[in-house]
């Protein structure tokens, strides 16, 4: 008999979906959308409309594993759980003893987006003393640069883009990841709303907007403040809202926007001055512009700033005063729980140092006082997805480093492990899913018993901290008993929640608590923030505008991959086909380079065999590579991770993945259009 199981879609991505899961005989046979979701309403994107296939891999880890080969060879011997939970807790044990430990870094990340699951070593490493980990990998200076001029100001809803006249899609590839959004948009376009999209070179995305704006890099936030420049001498800036909802904009007309002429601005962007005009005048003249931002553009030198700028233009182009227009940077419901139940940073015994995770490179190279000796990898694959990929995988490389990895497949990352341990999917542990695209939660419970012995996260850090030695709260409870903690928190978020449907499984959508308007220590708008550094927005360059390497390189979400998660699945791969570095016609030509060529893409960190694909719509002084790749799914073992760098944004200690220079040339030997 066939049950169905409602469930949510884990991953990294904002949309969050609900699912169902149909289960026969223990077994999960199908996975489609849940219809009674209301924002994903029924449908699923491509990466998870067999999510079955991710479920019953045959390449599941299904056993404790320890290593029985040289560092990174993937040769294990299997162990019992006692094994090798005894093992990893001597291991511990020894580290902290003999470095402190601190010496001890736990590295996790976001590839379950569940509360429990992806908190569940927190309090663990809190209670022995381990560094901790700055989770800064995704967009930190985007949070920022919204929090420079909103503070805590909740996003609109994403379903108010259907009023809109106008909605300017910015730095997102929305057809790849945000694609429940384009529902939104779709209705908005049936009611007669013009789609635009900020880019670097046109995208699947470009096929659903009426025009592809092509910008240079890193300069958006040069874009935003040449068109606010614009708007105000047009005499369509939203006046009387400036007036009396926001603070500083004589400031910024004074002394920052006669610095962003449209010949400057032109410079800055590499958009001809006529195109700006008509730009600012469409944009003002709007009856309800609504801008939809990304996070791609807060992964520069100058992210922080550009977001920040971005979020000035939509207060001077009336999107916070024109009724139906609105300003989405994100919709996150993460005020609504307090962490800190399951996480316990009481527990720390004192002071503990605090390591970048995009900095892991060098935490394990270069990092003193006291030098990394244990790594514990979790709901991450840093070996694939950081930068300055050859750091990482020559630090995984010390024979001195003991590394434990918990995952669900062979990744890279697991291929390093001196203990590796099995993880479950989702529909084998439960949960409890908040979005950061829009404002519906769900509570998930397991729909299958784990296959062989794998462990939810939260399981192996119970058994761990029995291991250790530590017991009582958080570690009595189990993963659903956390999930009753979240929910326990007193928070005006929750007041009107039916809890009965959520304990069903049914999505249920949270509203922001009401408050101010404006949730900032002013309660307006903060064009000027006098508590910052920089009081005022500014045209900033980035990174890539320095450096002698012709090409700026963009390595961009792909389509059928979610970061490295999808990679194990061959069905996606043969859809993603092979690492390839996208250029337009002109590039490639001048290189002696065609379509299907293979090539070395380098710079001073390290060289990327791959494919050519030439391509009209990259604009020439782009190379662009979609996605992650698994080593042994490349020629030389390494990704275009091998190219970005350990540079950190402006603010918060964001990732620069698309704030880097490259070149291209000719692989030597290789034929035209050869096989490898
Ligand atoms: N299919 C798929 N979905 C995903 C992911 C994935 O890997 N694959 N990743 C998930 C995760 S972790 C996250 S954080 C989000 C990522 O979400 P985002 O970072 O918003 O990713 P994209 O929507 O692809 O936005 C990247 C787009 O921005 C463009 N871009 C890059 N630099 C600039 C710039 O300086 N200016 C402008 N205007 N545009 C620029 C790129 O060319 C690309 O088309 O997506 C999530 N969803
Ligand atoms: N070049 C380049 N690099 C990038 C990006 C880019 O745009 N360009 N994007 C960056 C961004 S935005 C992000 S957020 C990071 C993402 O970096 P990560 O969060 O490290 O993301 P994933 O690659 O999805 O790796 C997640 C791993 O977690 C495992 N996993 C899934 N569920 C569970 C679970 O329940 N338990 C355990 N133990 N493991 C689980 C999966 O099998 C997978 O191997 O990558 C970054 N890297
Ligand atoms: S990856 Fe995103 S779009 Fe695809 S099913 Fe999951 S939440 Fe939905
Ligand atoms: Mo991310």
């Amino acid at each position: 008999m066939r049950t169905l199981h409602p469930s949510t879609c884990p991953y990294d991505c904002p949309d969050a979906c609900g699912l169902l899961a149909e289960v026969e005989d223990g077994k999960v046979v199908a996975v489609r959308g849940n219809p009674d979701h209301g924002y994903s309403r029924g449908s699923l994107c491509p990466k998870m409309t067999h999510y079955e296939r991710t479920v019953n891999h045959p390449g599941r880890l299904l056993h404790p594993l320890v290593r029985a080969g040289p560092k990174g060879a993937g040769r294990f011997r299997r162990a019992s759980w006692d094994e090798a939970l005894a093992l990893v807790a001597s291991r511990l044990r020894a580290v902290a003893a003999e470095h402190g430990a601190q010496a001890i870094l736990p590295y996790s990340y976001a590839g379950t987006m569940g509360m429990v699951q992806r908190n569940a070593s927190h309090a663990f490493f809190h209670a022995l003393g381990a560094s901790r980990l700055d989770r800064t990998i995704c967009s930190p200076a985007k949070g920022a640069g919204l929090k420079a001029i909103l503070g805590d100001t909740p996003g609109p809803d994403p379903e108010a883009a259907a009023s809109a006249s106008l909605i300017v899609l910015w730095g997102t590839n929305a057809v790849a990841t945000n694609l429940h959004f384009l529902q939104v948009v779709k209705e908005a376009r049936r009611r007669g709303a013009a789609v635009w999209l900020v880019d670097t070179h046109e995208t699947a995305t470009s096929a659903v907007a009426d025009r592809t704006i092509v910008v240079r890099p890193g300069s958006d936030g040069a874009l935003a403040l040449g068109l606010c420049h614009l708007l105000a001498r047009q005499g369509l800036a939203a006046g009387r809202f400036l007036a009396e909802e926001a603070l500083g904009w004589e400031a910024l007309e004074a002394r920052v926007l006669p610095g962003c002429t449209p010949a400057a601005t032109a410079a800055r962007t590499g958009l001809p001055e006529p195109t700006l005009a008509e730009l600012a005048r469409t944009l003002g003249e709007a009856r309800a512009p609504f801008i939809r931002l990304g996070e791609a553009l807060s992964r520069y030198g100058n992210g922080a700033m550009n977001v920040r700028s971005i979020a000035c233009l939509a207060a001077v182009a009336g999107c916070f005063s024109k009724p139906g227009a609105g300003f989405l940077g994100d919709a996150s419901s993460s005020d609504a729980f307090d962490l800190a139940v399951l996480q316990r940073p009481d527990l720390q015994p004192g002071p503990t140092r605090l390591v970048n995770m995009n900095r892991l490179g060098h935490a394990l190279l270069e990092l003193d006082a006291p030098r990394v000796m244990a790594l514990f990898v979790h709901t991450a694959n840093p070996a694939a997805v950081a930068p300055d990929q050859n750091a990482v995988l020559r630090g995984l490389r010390r024979e001195d480093l003991f590394t434990v990895v918990h995952e669900r497949f062979l990744t890279d990352t697991a291929r390093y492990a001196d203990v590796l341990l099995p993880a479950t999917t989702s529909l084998e542990h439960a949960d409890l899913y908040r979005s950061y695209g829009h404002y519906f939660i769900q509570r998930s419970r397991a729909a299958v018993a784990p296959p062989g012995e794998c462990k939810p996260n939260w399981e192996l850090f119970r058994a761990l901290a029995g291991a250790m030695g530590l017991s009582g709260e958080p570690w009595a409870w189990s993963a659903d008993e956390v999930v009753e903690r979240l929910l326990a928190v007193p928070s005006p978020w929750l007041a009107g929640l039916d809890r009965a449907a959520l304990d069903a499984g049914r999505p249920q959508r949270l509203a922001p608590p009401p408050g101010p308007r404006f949730r900032t220590p002013s309660g307006k708008l903060e064009i000027e923030n006098p508590r910052l550094r920089e009081p005022l927005p500014r045209p900033l360059p980035c990174h890539a505008d320095e450096g002698a390497l012709p090409l700026r390189l963009q390595t961009t979400p792909a389509l059928y991959a979610l970061n490295s998660t999808f990679l194990d699945r061959d069905d996606l791969a043969s859809k993603r086909g092979p690492l390839r570095v996208q250029l337009s016609p002109r590039e490639a030509a001048a290189r002696g380079l065609a379509d299907g060529d293979r090539a070395v893409a380098w710079n001073e960190l390290g060289e990327v065999p791959l494919r050519v694909a030439v391509v009209a719509g990259v604009p020439d002084g782009l190379a662009v590579v979609e996605g992650v790749h698994r080593g042994a799914d490349t020629e030389g073992g390494r990704n275009i991770n091998a190219l970005t760098s350990q540079r950190l944004t402006d603010e918060a200690g964001g990732s620069t993945f698309y704030d880097n220079r490259i070149d291209v040339r000719r692989a030597d030997g290789g034929l035209h259009g050869d096989e490898p």
